[in-house]
């Protein structure tokens, strides 16, 4: 399937020899998923429409911090993988969690009822561009309008999981 074949190699090798050049490190989107992807930001600049986000988010350390974000929505994205929820009941959905991982190991949970049309309707985005200049080389960053600190804007990221957690007394 092409959603699962690797991504374009890129034209400008950059980074120290040895390394993969950074352009080319893709991030996975796993978990219990129809069609799990490894995606590039490239990928992401590439595949879906773009959202524009000029956001405002209060860092415990460094006080507010004033950014634009470009990239597509991250439901879009997570459409495309296909969650094994049936998209038809409501309930099934409102049971996912995702969570995104940074190149650090910083990681977050998120809900799908944040972002799905029928409940929470975030525009939360999987960022391509910050103040305008490309993440390609730096990775993507998650981008949580709706947050009012900076916490969950994971940057370099690793790894989007997405599934359910088992009910109280399953485990
Ligand atoms: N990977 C990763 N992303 C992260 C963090 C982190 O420690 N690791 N810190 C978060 C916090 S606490 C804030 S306030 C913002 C800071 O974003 P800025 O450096 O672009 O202002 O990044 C967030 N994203
Ligand atoms: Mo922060």
């Amino acid at each position: 399937m092409s959603r699962l074949s690797p991504p374009p190699r890129p034209v400008a090798v950059r980074g120290t020899p040895g390394d993969a050049p950074p352009a080319a490190r893709c991030f996975q989107v796993s978990g219990q998923l129809r069609r799990p992807l490894a995606l590039t930001v490239a990928d992401l600049r590439e595949r879906w429409p773009q959202r524009h986000a000029p956001v405002v988010f209060d860092c415990a350390t460094n006080g507010p911090q004033h950014h634009t974000f470009d990239g597509p929505l991250l439901r879009d994205v997570l459409d495309e993988a296909g969650p094994v929820f049936d998209a038809r009941r409501r309930k099934d959905r409102s049971r996912f969690l995702l969570t995104v991982t940074g190149g650090d190991g910083h990681h977050t949970v998120l809900s799908w009822a944040e972002i799905d049309a029928d409940f929470g309707d975030a525009p939360i985005l999987l960022a391509t561009a910050m103040d305008g200049e490309p993440l390609d080389a730096a990775g993507s960053q998650l981008v949580v309008p709706s947050d009012r600190c900076g916490a969950r804007y994971i940057s370099a990221i690793t790894g989007i999981w997405v599934g359910t957690c088992p009910a109280p007394g399953e485990q």
